[in-house]
């Protein structure tokens, strides 16, 4: 979660951030108006008073907001989802009202800079806006709470045996039953996701009224517009970037449909057409690195190990995988996190009560009440997904010297892209580094194939799940997808964009988007798909300012100063420049481009088509 009013992670954060309940605080809510009469036009010097003023109140809120989210999000009862329902609420009106006090000073002459930019988050802040309508703000907040935390409890089941998510989640990266696998991916599905349809519904009407009185079409568009270019250029950009990538991931897609195909048999893995949805080692099929041992080449080009075994074989557990990645970051010249982090962070699932499982990084107090929220097990997903919420904080805390509207990423790439990005730097020489590998087991130069094929596996495969999310959501904002054609909307675009199908016959009624965090959670998702494509770019700049010279994907940066010290300008800017300026600063480029995704991938690619020569690529 990020205290920021514009690209909080979910809607409940933001009203959380911008909430307050006390009748003291609610008073100054008048004071925070603009100050003239109806007659006399607003003036620049209006417009920096407004902003103060607003950057007041929303500092004064902010964090009681957020402790009341993350008391929700950590022990979820109808009692915490009630207050954190309520505090949204006032959260959601503080922002609808900041937003219209912003549109006041739209078209007026001699706006500073800074007092331009800032008008507009505020315009643009909301992930989901309310209605002035009486119980509108409350009524929305009750059901994203409500749906929130219904996915924070959900359970499928395994052999008939309730199993809950961050369990599911671990089980579907290393079960190969085939009907196993469909048991967990149908009941998580129709469990979790179903009973959410009609709340989404309502939910999507009242936040579109919300995003009308605001002044756009629906509320895609206000996500869209948060770009620092047109709404509609932001679309066309996804999409031209998606198109440069593509023929990576249809490669990729091809050789693991005949890699399932042979172990599991044209039964449950057909030849040709789409890959059954539950083979790949993702609940969501998102990132598919769990199968590597299925996909691996045979015998020289295999890697040899895999990161959750040596880190079991090491002794690791949780704490000491946070240690370890906050190792990476010290080692680039970070100052070690807070002592307050080790005490008030969740890393582990709380054995007696329920909590919402899906990684989050907060800041509570907007200085330095960094805290990741995590159920964190030993294997390899978790060790990258520590990295990623890390990267959040380092950023929360390089940024906090900004006015609190600048206390957020470029745009809402940049801030999942820099977790990742340092990830990518975990190589096996640095795992020799760290005392994880033996020296001996390295991967030498013939096992490149292997290494890149499980990058790819995680990287190359969520592409396309990267980009249906939102594709799917702005459909339903707009009114494209109308309620009854959620879920048939939801299954043709995973057809369409990713290749897969479910693994049984799903129903109209159904609500399989609401068995992904993010849909529930209201978390904007084309972050993720260009965070995919950012953090290539990073670490392609980081490994020529560290003038690396062998092959891409074998760089480390580890204990880079130097690279550190050019990371932390970047992040350090927060948003107060438009992203292709902080993207300049680090990279020396202005633009998102795949460019640096494909260089890596390169051998990959070449030994692919070699690999799926005579095959029918494509579903
Ligand atoms: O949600 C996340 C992070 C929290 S910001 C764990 N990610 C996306 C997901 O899990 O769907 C990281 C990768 C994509
Ligand atoms: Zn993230």
């Amino acid at each position: 979660m990020k205290i920021a009013i514009r690209a909080a992670s979910s809607a409940l954060a933001l009203a959380a951030i911008l909430a307050s309940a006390t009748p003291a605080l609610a008073k100054k809510k008048d004071e925070a108006a603009p100050a003239k009469t109806a007659e006399a036009a607003p003036t620049a010097a209006d417009a920096d008073a407004y902003v103060a003023s607003v950057e007041k109140e929303y500092g004064d809120f902010s964090l009681y907001g957020a402790q009341v989210a993350w008391i929700n999000a950590t022990y979820i009862t109808d009692d915490t989802d009630a207050v954190a329902a309520r505090v949204g609420a006032e959260g959601t009106e503080m922002g609808v009202r900041f937003a219209k006090g912003a549109a006041k000073y739209d078209g007026v002459q001699g706006l500073s800079y800074d007092t331009k930019r800032k008008l507009d988050f505020l315009k643009q802040g909301l992930v989901l806006p309310a209605p002035s309508t009486p119980g509108a703000a409350k009524e929305l907040n009750d059901i994203a709470t409500r749906i929130q935390s219904m996915y924070g409890k959900g359970r499928g089941t395994l052999n008939g045996k309730e199993i809950n998510g961050s369990d599911i989640e671990a089980e579907m990266g290393t079960n190969r039953n085939p009907a196993q696998l469909k048991e967990m991916w149908v009941s998580w599905h129709d469990n979790v996701g179903a009973p959410m349809h009609d709340d989404y519904a309502k939910m999507v009407a009242i936040a579109n009224k919300g995003a009308v009185e605001l002044g756009y079409k629906d509320v895609g568009a206000m996500w869209r517009a948060g770009y620092d270019m047109p709404a509609d250029d932001f679309a066309k950009m996804m999409d031209k970037l998606w198109l440069q990538v593509k023929p990576l991931y249809d490669q990729v897609h091809c050789y693991t449909r005949a890699k399932l195909n042979a172990k599991y048999g044209d039964a449950v893995q057909a030849k040709t057409g789409p890959i059954r949805a539950d083979l790949l080692g993702n609940m969501w099929a998102q990132e598919w690195g769990n199968i590597y041992d299925i996909v691996a080449p045979k015998g020289a080009g295999d890697i040899g190990y895999d990161i959750g075994d040596l880190l079991t074989a090491k002794g690791y557990d949780p704490v000491k995988m946070v240690k370890t990645g906050e190792g990476f970051y010290s080692s680039l010249g970070f100052a070690p996190l807070p002592d307050t982090f080790w005490k008030r962070s969740q890393i582990v699932k709380p054995r007696d009560r329920e909590v919402i499982c899906h990684a989050s990084a907060w800041d509570l107090d907007n200085k330095d009440d960094l805290r990741i929220k995590m159920c964190t097990k030993v294997n390899s997903d978790d060790f990258v997904t520590i990295h990623h919420e890390l990267g959040h904080n380092y950023y929360q805390r390089a940024y906090n010297k900004q006015p609190l509207l600048y206390m957020n990423g470029a745009n809402d790439g940049f801030h999942e892209a820099i977790g990742d990005f340092v990830a990518l730097s975990i190589t096996p020489e640095y795992l020799v580094q760290i005392d994880l590998l033996d020296k001996a087991k390295v991967p030498s130069a013939d096992k490149d194939i292997g290494l890149l094929l499980r990058q790819a596996m995680d990287k190359v495969a969520f592409l396309p799940f990267g980009l249906l999310m939102d594709k799917w959501r702005w459909g339903v904002f707009s009114g494209a997808v109308p309620p009854q054609y959620y879920n048939k909307a939801w299954t043709d675009l995973r057809l369409q964009y990713q290749g897969i199908t479910p693994p049984a016959e799903r129903s109209d009624t159904g609500f399989d988007p609401g068995a992904k965090y993010h849909i529930p959670g209201n978390t904007p998702y084309a972050r993720y798909f260009l965070a995919r494509i950012l953090q290539f770019q990073f670490y392609k700049a980081a490994c020529d300012q560290a003038g690396w010279k062998g092959p891409l994907h074998r760089c480390s940066f580890y204990g880079d100063k130097q690279v550190g010290e050019k990371l932390n300008a970047m992040l350090e800017m927060g948003a107060s420049k438009p992203w292709p300026d902080a993207l300049e600063a680090f990279t020396g480029t202005r633009e998102m481009d795949g460019s640096a995704m494909i260089a890596y991938f390169q051998p990959l690619m070449t030994w692919l088509q070699e690999q799926n020569k005579g095959q029918q690529c494509g579903w």
